[in-house]
């Protein structure tokens, strides 16, 4: 890991003393991969600046909120001006109204929604609305997916709890923390004996239609249909947590792609255009649960705000255009394969798991098809690998629990000077100087 010049050591001094771990976030601490967090000062396209000036090829995005690249001139001119229009007032605007109706029109399933301020918002409210709705307790997730923070989705959880080894966290009370379910990714029969021993019990099963925060695994065949039969029969609510998926994959997220439709679904990350903006939606028999219609409670300060409706608006059209995600998800394909080809070329014990412009790199010889198998990668050699290619310009996110974003804004060139990166190190690595 490169030796970090003196502003960022001056900042990190500072960041350390103010915010827990020097971030807001546990992920961006770099814990599992070692050396110092990054301090990102400024970012264009595919691009991303830290503090002593260095350039990355930027694979984080913003978590994958950012697929249309950093600064768009669209959605930067957009904001500029809304915000001279204000910001926020508290009030109901066309604006919401507007990215409403898009979002209706491009996931059917969605008759109604609700605006929030994190994804977080978005599965906690979606969980609270499924137990008002269906009167039953328990929540059914996956081991390593990650629905945000919220107490019920604490336990066996990807993305930071993952990178960070944390089973499940203290502070939620045993007799919550009861009433979640975890069992295997792709695997319908434990979901068959779950519900077989909770009957009438299960309010939801909420699952990433295509898991991201284990790394990236995509469903097996049958896999969602199943989940689909199996919680129809048993009068449970199936709700598609599409925070990465959704506008991602395709302007109908996966659902479309997979052609299920859920009760639920929750959107967040793409539909804000990099402003702080989540939603969850669904059928209007279960929505209009929702206070002020229902008493099933949930807002929100600035949910909905126009600032943030402005940028999702202005990211959506974009997305909306014919042909974006063809041409995203051929320019992802070329590099997953030539990936793929650096590493069976280099003998490296790896493989890269991937579902449109999201992808993986799991340090692992067996297959990755759940949680279990992806914990058996090996992480000191994905912290070897993140350094290496950081010290080259290539940022990816600082754990094998998280995936990779190619967004609209990264030229082949991008990808070209990345695949020489991670060559070269895969090179030193067959050398064994790599490490
Ligand atoms: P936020 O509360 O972080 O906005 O969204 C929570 C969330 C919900 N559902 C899914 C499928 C998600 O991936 C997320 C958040 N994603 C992580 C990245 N894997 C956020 C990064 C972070 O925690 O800093």
């Amino acid at each position: 890991m490169q030796n970090k010049s003196s502003r960022t050591i001056e900042i990190l001094e500072r960041a350390f003393k103010s915010l827990v771990g020097g971030v807001n976030s546990p992920v961006r601490a770099f814990q599992s991969v070692g050396g110092a967090p990054l301090i990102a000062e400024r970012a264009s396209g595919a691009h991303l600046w830290d503090a002593d000036g260095r350039e990355y090829i930027d694979f984080i995005g913003s978590w994958g909120a950012l697929i249309l690249g950093h600064a768009n001139p669209a959605v930067v001119a957009a904001i500029q001006e809304q915000a001279a229009r204000g910001t926020s007032y508290g009030m109901t605007t066309e604006l919401e109204v507007e990215l409403a109706e898009r979002i209706k029109r491009a996931i059917p399933s969605i008759e109604k929604i609700r605006f929030v301020s994190s994804g977080t918002e978005a599965t906690m409210s979606a969980a609270r609305l499924a137990r008002g709705f269906t009167k039953r307790d328990f929540i059914l997730k996956f081991e390593g997916c990650y629905h945000g923070h919220a107490d019920s989705f604490l336990s066996e959880a990807g993305s930071g709890l993952a990178t960070l080894g944390i089973a499940s966290s203290p502070g939620v009370p045993e007799a919550l923390a009861a009433l979640t379910l975890n069992t295997p990714y792709n695997d319908l029969g434990t979901v068959e004996k779950l519900f077989a021993a909770h009957p009438d019990k299960i309010a939801a099963v909420i699952v990433e239609p295509v898991a991201a925060n284990m790394g990236v695994v995509p469903p097996e065949p049958g896999f969602l249909e199943g989940l689909r039969e199996i919680t129809r029969r048993a009068g449970a609510l199936l709700i598609f947590d599409e925070v990465i998926t959704g506008f991602r994959l395709c302007y109908g997220g996966a659902q479309s792609l997979y052609k299920i439709e859920p009760d639920l679904t929750t959107l967040g990350k793409i539909i804000g255009g990099g402003l702080p903006v989540a939603a969850y939606g669904g059928r209007v028999e279960i929505m209009n649960h929702v206070a002020p219609l229902g008493a099933v409670y949930q807002a929100g300060t600035l949910s909905g705000n126009p600032l943030a409706m402005r940028a999702g608006i202005e990211a959506l059209k974009q997305l909306e255009e014919p042909g974006f995600y063809g041409a995203l998800n051929k320019k992802a394909g070329r590099f997953v394969e030539a990936l793929r080809g650096a590493i069976r070329e280099a003998g490296l014990a790896a493989r890269v798991n991937s579902c449109g412009s999201l992808a993986t790199l799991f340090f692992s010889e067996a297959p990755v098809r759940n949680y279990a198998d992806a914990k058996k990668s090996d992480t000191r050699r994905f912290a070897a690998f993140f350094g290496a290619v950081l010290e080259r310009g290539i940022l990816v996110a600082p754990s094998q629990f998280e995936a990779l974003f190619i967004s609209a804004a990264h030229t082949e060139a991008d990808l070209e000077a990345t695949l020489s990166a991670v060559s070269r190190w895969l090179y030193e690595s067959r050398r064994g100087s790599a490490d």
